[in-house]
């Protein structure tokens, strides 16, 4: 069975955000048309958030390198409003610890065992940030032996570095993703 996982798409992530990412608003309409085809064929939808405490080590004033974000309880670390959360879809929160940074949707979240309690062997991987936990929740599936699917169209990278974003699309590729159009799925 294939699931739909949809990371990070929160209001700190989206333009005006605490950690915006440039046009990251326009993932949400591919992610919504995927969210409901996945609901329809009653496919598993998995929603990521980061949610961080207020201390959290990857703020700079913690030593880290992000401005405060994802402030677990804030308005900043809400899905985006026009986000269609299907009734049955099911909400990781990660990184919720003040010492550990968890890029991946993986990271001491359970995401596995649910997975594989639901007989899901295929995962659609949608989101913000191309560069960042979309990268690495796609390295944690594959080593997981997930057969992993990149939505090209609905993910959009932070950026630091202008290529990152291309640099993380080409290493997911390396480790054997496969990059889709979200018309390709639909
Ligand atoms: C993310 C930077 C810091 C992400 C999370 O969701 O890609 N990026 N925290
Ligand atoms: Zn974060």
């Amino acid at each position: 069975m294939k699931a739909l996982i949809v990371v990070d798409v929160q209001n700190d992530f989206c333009p005006g955000g605490a950690l915006a990412v440039a046009k990251g608003e326009i993932v949400i309409e591919p992610i919504n048309k995927l969210s409901q085809l996945f609901e329809s064929e009653g496919m598993a939808v998995i929603f990521t958030r980061d949610w961080h405490p207020a201390n959290h080590s990857s703020f700079k004033k913690y030593g880290g390198i992000w401005p405060v974000h994802c402030v677990a309880g804030t308005h900043g670390a809400e899905l985006h409003a026009d986000l269609y959360f299907p009734g049955v879809a099911i909400l990781v929160s990660k990184a919720t610890l003040p010492e550990k940074e968890a890029y991946s949707g993986f990271q001491q979240t359970g995401l596995a065992s649910w997975l594989h309690d639901m007989d899901v062997d295929h995962i659609v991987v949608t989101g913000l940030a191309t560069d960042y936990c979309v990268k690495n929740t796609v390295f944690d599936a594959i080593t997981l032996g997930f057969k992993v699917d990149v939505v090209i169209d609905a993910v959009m990278p932070v950026n630091l570095n202008p290529d990152d974003g291309e640099k993380a699309i080409a290493e997911m590729v390396e480790r054997g993703a496969v990059m889709l159009k979200s018309n390709e799925i639909l």
